[in-house]
């Protein structure tokens, strides 16, 4: 049988001295995924699919199933008793929790990626970024505004054909299935790498008209090599490109021109998670996870797969 989720978190977590705590914090995440999925699975039924008429800190149209994902996390991560302070994509400022050396988290989330895709029964799924807090460092506006390599950890969650939770730490990236009988995550996808082999490209070819030239041949070149698949949801582009090896690519566009996903609750932990497998991840100008970041909501242009691929995209994109 497979391992559970908190046979594996005792086991990896629990104690230790670099994760102690860790394991408090993806229960939590694992608790309000669940609760989640079976929102997002029943919502056609209960007339909560479309927009609750407000818009976000980004401008965007704000889903009933947004808000109810970001309230239903800051609740399960506040009550973990671990996290010190949360940062969602749908809140303008910090979300702060406390400040006991028990708060030794810090979590950056997309409550609910790609949210434009649920009322026609699509792949979307929630993101995490997780950071350390120093034992005496202040819970403010700018704890949050850590560069990627800091994190320790990375979570994303997929709700699909099943529900799946990935797990990132250091050197290590692990794939969860929730069993709905049981209603616990167990251990389906151990020691997750990315395949050598790349098989596709992931991109908004709609786009395209509105790339610079360089960008433009970039993709040409990947149209030449691989197979195209674009979902729409970037969780769930991303999910399948780990595991059959991929590339996916926001770049700058006309529209965009500062890159349309988040720093940190979108790029910064799907970079952890890139890495973590053998991949990486770019912003066409520098490694994500190097980027310093000035605000809760920056954005930024995201390169992100299988790291040879990424690396002569990158390559093309600067060649003009
Ligand atoms: P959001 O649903 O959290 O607002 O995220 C933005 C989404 C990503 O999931 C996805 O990759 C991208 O926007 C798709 O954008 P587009 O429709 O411009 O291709
Ligand atoms: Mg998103």
């Amino acid at each position: 049988m497979f391992q559970t989720l908190a046979e594996y978190s005792a086991a990896s977590w629990k104690g230790s001295e670099g994760y102690d705590g860790l394991e408090a914090v993806v229960a939590g995440i694992a608790d309000g995924a669940q609760r989640i999925q079976a929102k997002i699975r029943a919502a056609m039924l209960a007339h909560a699919v479309g927009t609750t008429g407000e818009t976000n800190v980004q401008g965007e149209v704000v889903q009933i199933l947004d808000t109810f994902s970001s309230d239903t996390l800051v609740e399960t991560l506040s009550q973990c008793g671990r996290v010190a302070a949360i940062g969602s994509e749908e809140i303008e400022e910090t979300v702060i929790v406390g400040d006991s050396p028990a708060h030794r988290y810090l979590v950056q989330m997309d409550p609910l990626d790609g949210s434009s895709n649920i009322d026609v029964a699509i792949s979307v799924g929630s993101i995490f970024g997780i950071w350390k807090r120093q034992a005496d460092e202040k819970v403010n506006e700018s704890t949050l505004l850590k560069k990627g390599v800091e994190q320790v950890a990375a979570v994303y969650t997929v709700y699909g054909s099943c529900t799946m939770m990935v797990v990132a730490t250091r050197g290590s990236v692990q794939g969860f299935t929730l069993d709905p009988s049981e209603g616990i995550f167990r251990l389906t996808n151990p020691n997750i790498q990315i395949p050598p082999k790349n098989s596709y490209y992931s991109t908004n070819e709609g786009n395209f008209k509105g790339l610079d030239s360089g960008t433009q041949k970039a993709i040409e070149e990947l149209r030449n090599a691989y197979s195209l698949r674009y979902v729409g949801s970037l969780v769930a582009d991303f999910h399948r490109n780990l595991l059959k090896g991929g590339i996916f690519l926001y770049p700058i566009t006309k529209k965009s021109p500062e890159g349309k996903l988040r720093l940190m609750y979108e790029a910064n932990p799907l970079a952890f998670v890139a890495e973590q497998a053998g991949g990486a991840a770019s912003s066409g100008k520098e490694r994500i996870l190097d980027i310093e970041p000035q605000k809760l909501h920056q954005r930024t242009a995201l390169i992100i797969g299988n790291k040879d691929v990424v690396e002569r995209t990158v390559a093309a994109i600067n060649k003009g």
